[in-house]
């Protein structure tokens, strides 16, 4: 087997590993709390938000927009809720948003194969406008319009939990870097400078911050190495979105509040920035160089994670190298 090959092989045993371990040990993150009864993680999300929204956000958090399953999870759920929000509903993740009156989970099961206790004369699409789906605290559901912004709670089975020992995190996509200490993850689903901020703080980690040429390298080369070259879509290609803009237009600052010249890298691709009011969000050009951009054009991106478990890790990586 090639040294390559072994290596993926040895990291995948690892993760597979690391990620057995983590289930015995029933922690996802910290904000996410387990139930025993029904052994999932459940975090009450209390920014209310559209039901799309809701369903988005799940997902960057890498759970999903709860439904009940049955009797037993929506009265654990709900006993959960009343002890620590005391919520008198929330959005849960079933709609009837493809065909009218056709309820379904977010996962494609007809409401009739889960729990689908609906409320007194529900569901009726008061107005024509009632396509998504609430919970009462009394454990009825009511269909109410989608574009309200509600609390919501996102779930994540004991099952589907992966663990990333090397970067302390439930996310397997963050790669460790030795001489930096930290991991980092190249998106490749392109996205707005904006989106891209809040999916890296939804991964427990912000956009990247180059803070030396030793980073600037490594992004670079990190860069180099994405399988981004047949990605489809409008975005676009030679940029990837970093922690640093000028959005209050008062200088060029990085997301930890650092002006850029003192943030370890600051050189510019050439005749960079030439945006003014119009490129006021932060990227690198693939050589590693920055450039000024609008905020809302989309394109790869980088989280950094740095709460780095490395005790033990050379150890771990010892008989691959
Ligand atoms: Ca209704
Ligand atoms: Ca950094
Ligand atoms: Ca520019």
């Amino acid at each position: 087997m090639s040294l390559v090959l072994k290596n993926v092989s040895l990291f995948i045993l690892l993760i597979i590993n690391a990620s057995y371990c983590q289930r015995e040990k029933k922690f996802f993150r910290k904000d996410y709390h387990f139930l025993e009864s029904v052994q999932n993680f459940y975090k009450i999300q209390t920014i209310p938000r559209s039901w799309q929204d809701a369903k988005q956000i799940c997902e960057w958090e890498g759970s999903t927009f709860f439904y009940p399953e049955d009797e037993a999870e929506a009265n654990a759920v709900l006993a959960y809720v009343k002890e620590a929000q005391g919520y008198n509903y929330f959005w849960i993740g079933v709609a009837s948003l493809l065909a009218k009156g056709v309820f379904e989970t977010i996962d494609g099961i007809p409401i009739m194969d889960v729990y689908n206790k609906w409320g007194p004369g529900e569901p009726n699409d008061t107005g024509g406008v009632e396509d998504c789906v609430v919970l009462m605290k009394e454990g009825n559901m009511n269909d109410d319009g989608c574009w309200k912004k509600q609390p919501y709670i996102c779930k994540k089975t004991l099952a589907s939990l992966e663990w990333n020992a090397a970067c302390r995190m439930p996310y397997t996509d963050y790669k460790y870097n030795k001489d930096l200490g930290r991991c980092y993850n190249f998106h490749l689903s392109p996205k707005n400078w904006t989106e891209a901020f809040t999916i890296c703080s939804s991964e427990l980690s912000f956009l990247a911050v180059i803070e030396s040429q030793t980073e600037a390298d490594f992004l670079k080369q990190l860069t180099s190495l994405a399988p981004k070259d047949n990605i489809p879509g409008n975005y676009l290609r030679g940029c990837v979105h970093l922690g640093f803009h000028n959005r209050n237009g008062n200088g060029w600052r990085t997301i930890k509040g650092t002006p850029l010249e003192n943030s370890g890298y600051s050189v510019w691709g050439g005749g960079q920035p030439d945006g003014g009011d119009l490129e006021q969000c932060g990227t690198m050009f693939y050589n590693g160089q920055l450039n000024d951009l609008a905020c809302d054009r989309r394109c790869f991106f980088i989280c950094e994670h740095d709460d780095v478990d490395t005790a033990g890790f050379d150890e771990r990586f010892a008989d691959t190298a």
